[in-house]
């Protein structure tokens, strides 16, 4: 069995044990009414869950990939792990070619706003911004089949840490 197969596995005990607590508590009185509505789904519930990873080169301006590809109507998953001892960065993904855009118009944004511009068009999906050695996740409906670009907006990021996201 490899490492990440056991660590599947363990999540997976890990999930039914909180299942069987949670099974034990709701033999208390108060039980969800059978007609509640169930959360309103956002997204294709069937649609194939893809994760992703990505760290960053030490303490270089630059993720460890420069290229991520997923399969056209996937659920994505991107996982950020910053390996850096001292930076915060983020990972936004964006329209082909605007990078640069995002970028500057980020650092107005300010820390706030994890340096993206509210509501901006051109940005498909985003983590928040990772403190040093912290890890952020996102997840997100895959966009249509195309080439798209990914950036860190942290200040002064944009022009060296960025690559290229392929939907097909
Ligand atoms: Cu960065």
């Amino acid at each position: 069995m490899n490492t990440l197969t056991r660590r599947n596995l363990l999540k997976q005990m890990g999930a039914l044990a909180g299942m069987a607590t949670l099974a034990a508590c709701s033999t208390a009185p108060a039980a969800a009414p059978a007609n509640q509505a169930p959360a309103k789904p956002t997204s294709n519930p069937n649609a194939p869950a893809v994760t992703l990873e990505i760290g960053v080169k030490g303490e270089e301006l630059k993720f460890d990939k420069d290229r991520l590809e997923v399969p056209a109507g996937s659920r994505v998953t991107l996982r950020l792990n910053n390996t850096s001892a001292a930076t915060p960065h983020n990972w936004v993904l964006v329209k082909a070619g605007s990078e640069e855009g995002v970028g500057n118009d980020g650092i107005a944004a300010g820390e706030k706003n994890s340096y993206v511009k509210p509501n901006d068009p051109r940005v498909l999906a985003l983590t928040k911004l990772a403190a040093a050695r912290a890890t952020v996740e996102v997840t997100f409906d895959a966009p249509p089949v195309g080439t798209y670009a990914f950036v860190c907006t942290f200040p002064g990021h944009h022009f060296l840490m960025k690559g290229i996201f392929v939907v097909k």
